[in-house]
């Protein structure tokens, strides 16, 4: 028996003997500990253990934990920076020296197994910075409010990635002329612990999966993935919903039909295709609902943070970052004056493909007071962020509205 199947006994039975077993030795004041208690070695895995003080427990089980948007300033997102988002358990036990990723589904020409080894031997390791945000991020924003996490802004990071092109992988393997679509799946547990049951299984089109940014990575910030960003390698797929970011990578599926994994049904990290009225649900069928894709345009102020008190006279040298999913980001523009007249703000060119871009500007304020500060990006395709929430959905998704913040001079 594993640990696992013994602390659902335990959790069931409540017996003494099996948690003793859980625990692998004696609780030596058991006869104190009040009934129902829960030791704290049987608790969850802390994910706030490396993370900034300051970060935002959205929940607990399962770990979400938000960046409050000042954190997000530097130009890599380092570790204790990251927002988590996980649908299930972290995996208890994680065997690297026996990890291997596999290549399946109906559309390989035969299934193929890799050991982590292999990976880093057989293809070309590359590196990039990718945005990932979750197709959540900004859902605080909708009224009335949409189910799922509320996160404010800070469910994004642009962190650097390390690892071979899915592209190379899956041509190594041989793909048949049929496939259509890529699923992920990852070794985390189902909330329920049942281990026939996958917290989330997500995928991308065959074109997403063979562009050249698309990796299977064991590397983050040049260091091995940490354990709740999906340690020992992972998926990573910038530019569209994070959710498309296999943690935990085990198995990849090459399909011949859209994937049909866990969070790919109902309508999850789906819009509706028309607007639909707030509050409303509509069939969650092809017909009325498309699975998000590239994300949109969306732009951060990062410094100062907000409610600054800042000194008279003095210009402030504002900055942040913007992205637009698959897109690049043309312009940036800030207004001090509710949206009357708009700065340009200098803005610099993405490191690669799919990595947020860096803008700052200086504003002098002409008396002291409060001032709002809005920021709005423009993507090379013209599309600007919205002033308000933009079209609410019964998931919750894609709000990019204008970020705000508020400042006192003097
Ligand atoms: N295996 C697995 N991969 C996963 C998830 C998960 O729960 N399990 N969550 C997804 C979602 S919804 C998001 S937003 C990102 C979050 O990545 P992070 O926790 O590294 O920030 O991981 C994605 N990949
Ligand atoms: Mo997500």
């Amino acid at each position: 028996m594993n640990s696992e199947l013994n602390r659902r006994d335990f959790l069931k039975q409540g017996s003494l003997t099996a948690l003793v077993t859980a625990m692998g030795s004696q609780i030596v004041f058991a006869h104190h500990m009040p009934p129902g208690y829960r030791p704290i070695f049987l608790d969850e895995k802390d994910a706030l253990k490396g993370k900034s003080t300051e970060m935002i427990v959205q929940g607990d089980k399962p770990w979400n934990v938000e960046t409050p948007v000042h954190l997000l300033d530097d130009r890599v997102t380092p570790v204790d920076k990251m927002f988590i988002r996980n649908n299930g358990l972290v995996p208890e036990k994680i065997d690297v020296a026996n990890w291997t990723l596999t290549i399946d589904g109906e559309s390989v020409k035969a299934p193929k197994t890799y050991s982590l080894a292999d990976l880093k031997k057989k293809f070309k390791q590359h590196t990039y910075q990718l945005v990932l945000e979750c197709g959540g991020n900004g859902r605080a924003g909708y009224q009335p409010q949409a189910s799922g996490n509320q996160w404010g802004q800070g469910a994004v990071h642009c962190a650097q990635w390390t690892g071979v092109r899915l592209k190379d992988v899956l041509n190594d393997v041989g793909i048949k002329n049929d496939a259509v679509y890529i699923g992920y799946h990852g070794k985390d547990l189902h909330l329920s612990r049942d281990p026939k049951k996958e917290s989330i299984s997500r995928g991308v089109p065959m074109s997403k999966a063979m562009e050249d940014e698309t990796l299977i990575a064991w590397q983050m910030n040049g260091q091995d993935i940490p354990e709740f960003h999906g340690y020992p390698l992972r998926l990573v797929i910038g530019g569209w919903p994070a959710s498309v970011s296999g943690k935990w990578l085990s198995r990849i599926s090459v399909r011949n039909k859209v994937h049909d994994g866990a969070k790919m049904e109902g309508h999850s990290y789906k819009l509706p295709r028309n607007p639909v009225v707030p509050g409303t649900d509509i069939p969650a069928t092809d017909e009325y609902y498309k699975i998000i894709e590239s994300m949109p345009v969306k732009s951060l102020i990062t410094y100062p943070k907000t409610g600054a008190m800042l000194d008279p006279g003095k210009q402030l040298a504002l900055r942040g970052h913007a992205w637009a999913g698959d897109h690049a980001v043309k312009k940036v523009e800030v207004s001090i004056d509710f949206g009357a007249t708009w700065k340009e703000c200098k803005l610099e060119a993405p490191v690669n493909r799919l990595a947020w871009q860096h803008w700052n500007t200086n504003i002098q304020f002409p008396a002291n007071g409060y001032y709002e500060i809005w920021a709005k990006a423009t993507d090379d395709k013209g599309n600007a962020q919205p002033m308000l929430v933009p079209g609410w959905n019964p998931g919750g998704y894609l709000n990019n509205a204008c970020e705000r913040i508020a400042v006192k001079v003097g």
